[in-house]
């Protein structure tokens, strides 16, 4: 049996990670491998509870915001992903501790370094396999999102905070380019599929 793997999305608002999520699905289904969805943050109760702290609360410092991020992670660690993994089933994320990078490393301007010493001290070994990176600029992604009604506390930061977060994410994935596959997310929902359905095929003999 194949090593279980934790494979991520990640991206701006919008970018379609929900929707590519699906595919990535099929693909797994197609590669015949157990695997579960799950997302952050969030992704078991108590990490969900943190959740709504950082997205509902009217206003949260910086750092309370970093430290949240990833105390929510350790929960959907300890309690989901390290024992998924540890019976041989593959977990896919929806964001994990890039987003840390960048949304409070790049958007709130923390800095990679206190963020890093956090993934070295909750994250450890548990690190992501293959990322999705759905690449897009932030106007596009906040206009799809517009029409969904109330937004929580991040959608409502300006687009200079947007724009930190993507160039973050692309920094991120040229430093990492091993094991980021950046799509273009401002295409066609077609053509999103495609090029995600290509960038397993690249990587399944890697990941199987
Ligand atoms: N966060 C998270 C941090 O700040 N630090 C962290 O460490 C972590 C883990 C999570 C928030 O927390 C922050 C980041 C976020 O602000 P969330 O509700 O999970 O909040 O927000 P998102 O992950 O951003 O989810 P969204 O639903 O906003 O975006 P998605 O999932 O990327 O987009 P999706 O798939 O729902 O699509 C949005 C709309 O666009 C359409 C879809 O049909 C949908 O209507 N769409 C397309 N339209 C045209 N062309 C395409 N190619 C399309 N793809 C999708």
């Amino acid at each position: 049996m194949s090593k279980a793997r934790l494979i991520t999305l990640e991206g701006s608002e919008g970018a379609g990670k929900t929707t590519a999520l699906k595919t990535i699905c099929k693909i797994l289904d197609s590669w015949d491998v157990d695997y579960i969805c799950t997302r952050e943050p969030g992704g078991e109760p108590t990490a969900e509870k943190i959740r709504d702290i950082l997205l509902f609360s009217e206003h949260l410092h910086a750092k309370t915001e970093l430290l949240l991020m990833f105390a929510s992670r350790n929960e959907h660690i300890q309690n989901v992903i390290k024992p998924a993994l540890a019976q041989g089933t593959w977990v896919i994320s929806d964001r994990y501790v890039d987003a840390s990078y960048a949304y409070q490393g790049g958007g709130r301007e923390l800095g990679f370094d206190i963020v890093k010493w956090m993934d070295l001290f909750i994250v450890g070994e548990v690190q992501a396999d293959f990322t999705v990176l759905m690449d897009i600029e932030p106007e596009i992604g906040l206009q799809r999102i517009k029409s969904r009604g109330q937004a929580d506390r991040i959608e409502q930061e300006s687009i200079e905070f947007f724009h930190r977060i993507t160039q973050a994410y692309r920094n991120k994935a040229q430093l990492e380019s091993n094991r980021y596959a950046v799509i273009d997310a401002s295409r066609s929902i077609k053509q999103v599929k495609v090029a995600i359905k290509l960038a397993f095929a690249d990587k399944k003999d890697v990941l199987l």
